[in-house]
């Protein structure tokens, strides 16, 4: 009972999982990306990142590759000059594809918009304009908090474009969080709209723009996209859009600024402290964020119409719908909404409408689509899918295997992508083209990366064995610190091994040397002397027919240290009475071993999570353990932690 925990102790059952999926035939000979980039990049790491590099267009050649010598403190592509936002756009012009759509963008009352490379390059060198004659130059902070409508994008390229520093901040935090960004990173103007629209109602967004600027004396300007006409209150720091931008001037020369010139600071909430800012530069960045997208997903900017479903104010929405797709010159969708409104096809509709190729959305996503029926998808055109990609937090197996089935008819690669705003762009995931696939892992490090899993004095786990997710060399869009505090960037990251990055999550090796990915570190759970992910046991709770989704913590337990909770949200119209739960325990138990069998299962009709999705285990341990709720400022609906607890106080 009393054994010291080890990382490497892990649960057989996620290692034994079967099923794989070969890239099927027509796929694998069309694809952009092969499997000898593994040994190009294996031969030579730096000379790969290169050859990635000059797929961008560079006003001055690099001298040096990486400059290591300061370490963790990188820099890549050292003294080389580009423009990020010309790479994205006017390239894309000049190439003779500005008729090429950018962006189909469709509004969630249904309206929509079609802005070409052209246009949006036009738009973007007019707001580069207004910007500058608005005193912003180059290094200065741009704060950035807009529904999802083209503006937004537009203004992070504005910003871009003259060397002005961007964070976006997501439109849906409170006064306290945006202006604690403002202030983190003394933002000199701030870009919003009057609002935008979610579940059929006009947010306000411009009313808390004002509580926080009132706080924040940075800022010398507003200026305001009007998006849903509403009334909104007006200051003498606010500005229209459609005044300052459209009367701009549409010319406008990018200049080249050094590979490592910040590009944009982008905050993290933690689980409790201050947030932080995670500062990405230039050169390095957009190498990354633009090879992983075309390789990930196979894109073929002449026919591709490609959709990533996050919002603009996470790293998805920077590297997946922003300088990822754009600097590749791909068609995209953007849609403002909830998948829900005004329908739970919404979603499937877009896809069939604009004959989507390849869609990137998020695990929660998919296990609520499957709570509300395969019937839903069923009923729309989806054979235009090509790939489809998951990110954000481990995805169940059943729920890949839904996805795969239920979305991509059996015949589209799942691409199960690991990364997270610190590392900037994807960093483990298969190859559509080359990856046989396994559901529910992440796992092979993409080409020039280099990833493990190590125990806990830092030696690499052998197939079977689980740890720490590392990495061990420097890669090009890794963050270059944390905003205005390079020791917190020392000690979150990289104190707790020698010359590695610590990511904070758990995983494992299977037999093969496929990595797993088990969920944050802060989340695994201590029974009677073993180390139980979270992930795991969820992933055996969502195997049950009759479950859609499930959270796990770990409470204190008297006698085994910690005790399994399992919060359980049951699909369709399953009834969750004794004998369903007594069922799921034994479930739980055949699938992973008696030691995971959970303490307590408790049926909720949701499950807390932060605005980006990812589940808040830290509030459900508060409720296991009968504590009051610690910060729920990041909680994407407080109302859930009522009724859960209620739930809970009642015995049900
Ligand atoms: C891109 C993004 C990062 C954390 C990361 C991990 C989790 C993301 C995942 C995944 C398992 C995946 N995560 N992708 N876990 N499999 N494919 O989500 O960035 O918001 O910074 O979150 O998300 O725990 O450490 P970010």
């Amino acid at each position: 009972m009393n054994e010291t925990p080890k990382s490497q102790e892990t649960l057989a059952n996620l290692l034994n999982e079967t099923r794989h999926f070969d890239p099927p035939a027509e796929f694998a000979a069309q694809a952009t990306v092969t499997a000898d980039e593994y040994d190009r990049a294996g031969a030579d790491r730096l000379a790969f990142w290169e050859s990635k590099a000059e797929r961008l267009h560079w006003a001055a050649k690099w001298d040096r590759t990486l400059d290591w010598d300061n370490p963790p403190f990188a820099k890549w592509f050292v003294g080389g000059k580009l423009n990020v936002a010309y790479n994205c756009l006017d390239r894309h012009v000049e190439a003779g594809n500005g008729d090429r759509v950018a962006i189909h963008w469709e509004g969630e009352p249904g309206d929509t918009r079609t802005i070409t490379y052209a246009e949006l390059t036009s738009e973007v060198k007019k707001a580069a304009n207004a910007l500058t004659a608005l005193g912003v130059t180059a290094g200065d902070r741009v704060a950035i908090y807009m529904p999802m409508i083209p503006e937004a994008a537009m203004a992070m390229l504005a910003c871009a474009r003259i060397g002005a520093t961007h964070s976006v901040v997501f439109g849906g935090f409170s006064v306290a969080a945006l202006s604690g960004r403002i202030q983190d990173a003394d933002a000199k103007v701030v870009i919003t709209a009057d609002g935008g629209y979610r579940r059929g109602k006009p947010s306000d967004l411009k009313g808390i723009v004002d509580d926080s600027v009132a706080q924040c004396p940075s800022v010398e300007k507003v200026l305001v996209v009007r998006r849903t006409g509403s009334d909104v209150a007006w200051t003498d720091k606010d500005l229209w859009w459609h005044d300052v931008v459209d009367s701009a001037s549409d010319e406008h020369e990018a200049q080249p600024f050094d590979a490592e010139h910040p590009l944009f600071i982008l905050y993290t909430s933690g689980t409790t402290a201050k947030p932080k800012g995670i500062l990405h530069t230039s050169g390095g960045y957009l190498t990354q964020a633009s090879y992983t997208h075309q390789a990930v997903f196979d894109i073929k900017p002449d026919n591709d119409i490609y959709w990533c479903t996050a919002d603009i104010g996470w790293v998805t929405g920077h590297s997946y719908i922003v300088y990822g797709p754009m600097s590749n010159g791909v068609t995209q969708v953007m849609y403002e909404g909830t998948p829900d409104t005004p329908h739970k096809g919404r979603f499937w509709e877009l896809v069939q409408k604009y004959r989507i190729t390849q869609i990137y959305t998020a695990p929660t996503a998919i296990r609520t689509f499957m709570k509300w029926g395969d019937d839903i998808p069923a009923g729309f055109d989806l054979s235009s899918l090509r790939v489809l990609g998951s990110v954000g937090e481990p995805i169940n197996p059943e729920a890949w295997m839904w996805y795969r089935k239920h979305i991509g008819g059996d015949r589209c690669p799942v691409v199960d992508t690991w990364w997270q705003t610190e590392t900037g762009a994807m960093m483990i995931s298969p190859l559509p083209g080359v990856t046989s696939t396994i559901p529910g892992s992440a796992q092979t490090p993409l080409p020039g990366i280099s990833a493990d899993v190590v125990d806990d004095e830092g030696k690499s786990v052998p197939n079977g064995g689980g740890g720490y997710l590392v990495l061990r060399e420097p890669w090009p869009s890794m963050l270059r610190t944390i905003w205005g505090d390079d020791q917190r960037f020392l000690d979150t990251y990289w104190s707790k091994f020698d010359n590695m990055y610590f990511a904070g999550d758990g995983a494992k090796r299977d037999a093969d040397g496929n990595i797993w990915l088990l969920g944050r570190v802060d989340d695994v759970m201590l029974v009677s002397g073993h180390n139980i992910s979270t992930t795991e046991v969820e992933s055996a709770l969502v195997s049950h027919p009759k479950v859609a989704e499930s959270a796990v913590v770990g409470a204190t337990d008297p006698v085994t240290g910690q005790g399994i909770v399992a919060f359980t949200i049951l699909r369709g119209d399953a009834d969750g009475g004794e004998e369903l739960m007594t069922e799921l325990r034994n479930h739980v138990a055949k699938e992973l071993g008696p030691i995971a069998k959970p303490r307590q299962i408790m049926v909720v009709p949701e499950l807390p999570k932060t605005r980006s999705g990812k589940i808040m285990r830290r509030l459900l341990r508060d409720v296991a353990e009968n504590r009051s709720l610690g910060d729920v400022t990041t909680l994407q609906d407080s109302a859930v932690m009522d009724l859960i607890s209620k739930g809970m106080s009642s015995g049900k």
